[in-house]
């Protein structure tokens, strides 16, 4: 289908703490590449975000800070929308969710489902904090995972495993706000079933084959489960009131009920939209970037995200009944960094407002643009941002760039010679140069940007080459005419590169721009498209005429010393360490005889093998003497299968068995975990069988 326009979204950062790394990898740094390359080709495009300021993490921050929750928004909104700014986020509108027209468009939003009978109403048990005198919802428990007995799950999510949880399902649940045994208690709460949108979401979710193989495939296991009913309310102080007439209606006592803040943030995506057509003074404008069927919706998220954008926020869509839905979702995978889990909680996290304070933005978009997690987990590494910087963005792109610019300044008198007979090599040049719009565009229409930006430095490369070939510092006194051929053409490429640089390099290229005094390029921010300018299409023909005066010449790039680097991966080292807590405190006393129910054994790890459609768990067969195990381990995110056979592990042999994905798992192996949630095996040098003790 042919689309006349495009809203585009990036997921809304939680406001209760700074944007790092791994957010812009994620969802903001690509979609910020499409939207200013979908400029630059004329497209009439919409990117809107902004700051998710509800939910219960909120809650919590405030609550360990001792402030209200409205006082951490007004502290990271601002600075996540100032880094946002300095790193080149080229949004059309960035809003809030607790600005009054969001409140508006997810209250209208939640009457026309209630009136439109798509909610469930349920009365029932839920978690109860007498100390605190407050439900407790999501992260408000934290306990033991059902799935995989991680310690310190939180009620929506087991972070270990990542299962989506209940507080309900949580074992041995506990309060994070007063750390009390919670009580149950009666209440009511909407649901929005989302297995009645089954069907409609299967179809829906099978006319988008070209999705992206790691969202399609979370999107099947949560078919094959069949989609539950999801509460969409909460008891919690803070968040976006039920609307009252709603609650009437149901004959509902909505004192103290809030929406979920999973039903309004992704409307805080249409309630954007709307402010930013009031901001430009047509306030109407919103609706058909919302509801024509020729616009076309597009999220970038996190995989984390993927489910709230492919299912719930299409049901919801579709129940509402005149909106369009999202036609792709590019989530991308988690970024690493030097190797280890991003952790906020553990400082083990490169913050984007700490990294402007020491270097240029553009280094940044570009060495991030070479390692998007686009198909899986891609890792960022001081050192090769370093080696990226100097030896690609300094040696190719900035070096091609100065030679050309000092041969016209030295030889040509600082403006763009004649293209007299060229050569064939010439002739090729300026041919390829032709092909590059084209193919750099057809990564980034498939959100394939890694390759948009190994593709964008391939034009510097050949313009490189060219460069060498030609030798125009040997021409320079025997053959004029190819001397000013080849600077002719080196400035054609230096041209070109300077608009299909621009969704990666924006602020690069203006400056390189400024030194071609090159003017009349479209722009890739937000406003009106000029439709006469030159754009990305035109970025392959020469843009410059003979006799053109260029501009003051400066490097594009300075190198980055190993001392720079050093301060880099010490400060994030100290910052790990700061914030490392002591391990878990020592659990109570036991007598002998309770450790001597224990049956521990070594056993010999005969196979090992991942288990389809879980990321975590690996499926084993240990041999432990007297029979051999089928064990189900969640160490798949930290060991290669092959890497475990022929381990000899201790093995708890007496645990009761357990089903896991359908499978039963028959005990349980020893392992120790740092802080940096680093498992290593525990292992016993001696034959299968032997006992442990
Ligand atoms: N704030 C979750 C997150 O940052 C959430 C995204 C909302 S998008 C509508 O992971
Ligand atoms: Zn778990």
């Amino acid at each position: 289908m042919a689309y006349k326009r495009t809203l585009v979204t990036s997921a809304l950062p939680y406001a209760n703490g700074p944007i790092h790394l791994g957010h812009l990898a994620g969802a903001y740094m690509p979609a910020d590449f499409y939207v200013r390359y979908q400029r630059l080709k004329g497209r009439d495009i919409v990117y809107v975000c902004g700051s998710d300021e509800y939910g219960v993490a909120i809650v919590i921050r405030a609550m360990q800070e001792g402030v209200k929750p409205q006082d951490i928004i007004d502290r990271y909104h601002p600075l996540i929308k100032e880094s946002f700014a300095k790193v080149g986020m080229s949004f059309d509108h960035y809003s809030r969710t607790t600005s009054p027209v969001h409140a508006d468009t997810s209250q209208d939003f939640f009457r026309r489902l209630a009136a439109r009978d798509d909610f469930v109403l349920r009365r029932e048990e839920q978690l109860f904090d007498p100390k605190a005198g407050v439900f407790l919802a999501d992260r408000f428990v934290c306990g033991t995972c059902p799935k995989c007995s991680f310690e310190e799950a939180f009620g929506d999510q087991c972070e270990q495993c990542g299962t989506s949880l209940n507080p309900a399902d949580i074992l041995n649940p506990r309060s994070t706000l007063t750390d009390a045994v919670p009580e149950h208690r009666q209440t009511t709460h909407w649901y929005l079933p989302l297995g009645r949108w089954q069907p409609a979401l299967e179809q829906y979710v099978a006319s988008h084959p070209e999705w992206k193989p790691n969202v399609l495939g979370q999107i099947g296991s949560w078919f094959a489960d069949g989609l539950r009913d999801r509460a969409i309310t909460r008891d919690v102080p803070w968040g976006i009131p039920v609307p009252a007439e709603s609650a009437e209606a149901a004959g509902v006592d909505a004192t103290g009920k809030v929406i979920y803040v999973w039903f309004d943030a992704p409307i805080g995506y249409i309630s954007a939209t709307r402010e930013w057509a009031e901001k430009l003074g047509t306030p109407e404008r919103w609706e058909i970037y919302w509801k024509d069927d020729e616009t076309r919706l597009i999220h970038f998220i996190g995989k984390d995200n993927i489910v709230f954008h492919t299912l719930m926020f299409p049901a919801m869509l579709m129940a509402y009944d005149e909106y369009v839905v999202p036609d792709s979702v590019p989530a991308n995978e988690f970024l690493t960094i030097e190797g280890r889990k991003l952790s906020t909680s553990r400082g083990w996290a490169v913050w984007l407002h700490e990294y402007l304070d020491e270097f240029e933005p553009d280094l940044l978009r570009y060495v991030l643009g070479t390692t998007f997690p686009e198909t899986k987990d891609a890792d960022f590494s001081w050192n090769e941002f370093q080696t990226r910087v100097n030896s690609e963005l300094a040696d190719i792109l900035g070096n091609f760039v100065n030679r050309a610019l000092t041969f016209a300044e030295r030889e040509f008198d600082g403006a763009v010679p004649e293209l007299t007979d060229p050569s064939a090599e010439d002739r090729a040049a300026l041919e390829t140069l032709a092909g590059f719009p084209d193919r750099i565009a057809r990564s980034y229409e498939r959100f394939r940007f890694r390759e948009a930006v190994a593709e964008t430095m391939n034009l510097a490369r050949l313009g490189n080459k060219y460069f060498n070939d030609t030798a125009p510092w040997k021409t320079r006194k025997s053959d004029r005419i190819a001397c000013g051929n080849t600077v002719h053409v080196s400035l054609q490429i230096c041209a070109g590169l300077s608009v299909l640089m621009e969704p990666v390099l924006p602020f690069t290229a203006a400056r390189l721009r400024a030194m071609l005094r090159l003017t009349g390029v479209r722009p890739s921010t937000p406003g009106p498209s000029d439709s006469s300018a030159v754009g990305w299409d035109e970025a392959g023909s020469s843009l410059l005429t003979a006799g053109h005066a260029l501009g003051r010449r400066e490097i594009l790039f300075s190198k980055i010393s190993n001392q720079m680097i050093q301060k880099q991966v010490t400060r994030l080292e100290s910052a790990g360490q700061e914030a490392e807590l002591p391990y878990a405190e020592l659990k109570k006393t036991i007598q002998y005889d309770d450790f001597a129910r224990l049956d521990l054994r070594t056993g010999h790890v005969l196979s090992a093998e991942r288990i389809t459609k879980s990321r975590k768990l690996l499926r084993l067969r240990v041999d432990i003497g007297s029979e051999t195990r089928q064990i189900l381990a969640g160490v798949a995110e930290h060991f290669e299968p092959c890497t475990l056979v022929g381990c000899r592990v201790v093995v708890v042999a007496n645990l009761a068995p357990r089903k896991m994905m359908g499978l039963e798992s028959q005990g349980m192996l020893l392992m120790a975990e740092d802080r940096a949630g680093q498992l290593a095996l525990v292992t016993a040098d001696s034959e299968s069988g032997a006992v442990v003790r």
